[in-house]
């Protein structure tokens, strides 16, 4: 169940999991031996009852030193899902990240290399501010919060994420639009040497990367910019250092590994419907009543999932975000914009 929308400003303080208690969660997990066994198990510890839970795979911090800090002050989201996360270990090891390969466990297995730090984003295009800009200065005036959000692949597997990250529509609105700026258009790194499959005459879609969002969908509450998962800086299968996060549609719009942001007046051409227009819209809204040509979509495969437990749920629409974008979409034909 997702918590109802309400202002930033409402969390009650007693919810808010303060830098202090964090550390305290930290220094006492590792004065129990429970910092190298845990690996993999989220640990959901509360400090006291009522404090609002961060999860952690429990590992040392990550990531470069400016990084590191701003996650000590980590604070959970009222937008996150109460339900159980994906165990650290599926999420950094079931990937989609192509240009790392196509089968799940390439990108953990070929992207430890992948160097990202440091990082430049260039924001471009109908903007009154445009440039290139380090990933410290995209990040820093930002608190970073937790968002447990699920994941719905169109391929029908999800699972469900704690990001770190902050709010998209927050970093767009820094660098003022204008009113030409109708869609914003991602697009991730090219560079053959790091990304194999870039460098492959056979490679299964085009790169770089891209992808996009109408504005009003780039302005809204849930689209988040996510710098982590599990409380520690992203992994690179995952998408490092920073990647989108657009949880009520298809996990190919959260683009990965994200070096350009260009607001445009044109709605861009996009990695899959480029690929393959019949099967992959501009849009992507999870929505279980409109089938992929090849298979149905009313139901996922949720992870952890195993021969013996398949662990199938029913497909919400707008994968259950309803409440927060289904209006973006009012008289629309789901069908045909799918
Ligand atoms: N650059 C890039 N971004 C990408 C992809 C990709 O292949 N390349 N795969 C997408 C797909 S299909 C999914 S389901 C999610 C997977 O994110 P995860 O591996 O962190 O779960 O990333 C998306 N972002
Ligand atoms: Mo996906």
């Amino acid at each position: 169940m997702l918590i109802k929308r309400t202002r930033a400003s409402d969390i009650p303080s007693s919810e808010i999991t303060s830098e202090t208690v964090f550390h305290e969660r930290r220094t006492i997990l590792k004065a129990m031996g429970l910092g190298a066994v845990a690996l993999g198990t989220p640990i959901v510890a509360g400090a006291t009852s009522g404090e609002r839970k961060l999860y952690t795979n429990e590992v040392p911090l990550s990531g470069p030193v400016w990084l590191q800090d701003k996650l000590k002050t980590l604070s959970p989201s009222l937008y996150s899902t109460a339900e159980a996360a994906t165990p650290f270990e599926y999420v950094s090891t079931y990937n989609n990240f192509y240009e790392f390969g196509t089968g799940k466990t390439d990108p953990a297995d070929n992207s430890q290399n992948f160097i990202t730090d440091p990082w430049v984003v260039e924001v471009a295009g109908e903007a009154e501010l445009t440039g290139k800009y380090n990933l410290e200065d995209i990040v820093n005036p930002h608190t970073l919060e937790e968002r447990v959000y699920r994941l719905r692949c169109v391929e029908a597997w999800s699972m469900v994420v704690p990001w770190v990250g902050f709010s998209l529509a927050d970093l767009l609105k820094r660098f003022k639009p204008n009113s030409n700026a109708k869609y914003v258009r991602f697009e991730t790194l090219h560079d053959p040497e790091q990304m194999p499959a870039q460098a492959s005459r056979f490679a299964a879609i085009n790169y770089p990367y891209v992808e996009g969002l109408r504005i009003d969908e780039a302005m809204n509450e849930l689209a988040f910019l996510s710098v982590g998962v599990y409380g520690n800086a992203m992994p690179n299968q995952n998408g490092a250092p920073i990647r989108l996060i657009v949880p009520w549609k298809y996990g190919f719009k959260s683009i990965k590994s994200i070096v350009k942001i260009e607001f445009t007046k044109r709605r861009p051409k996009t990695t899959w419907e480029m690929s393959n227009s019949r099967e992959y819209g501009f849009f992507a809204n999870v929505n279980p009543d409109v089938s992929h040509p090849r298979w149905s979509q009313a139901r996922e495969r949720r992870l952890p999932t195993s021969i013996f437990r398949q662990n199938y749920v029913d497909t919400l629409k707008f994968n259950g975000y309803g409440p927060q974008v289904a209006h973006l979409y009012q008289g629309m034909d789901l069908g045909r914009y799918f």
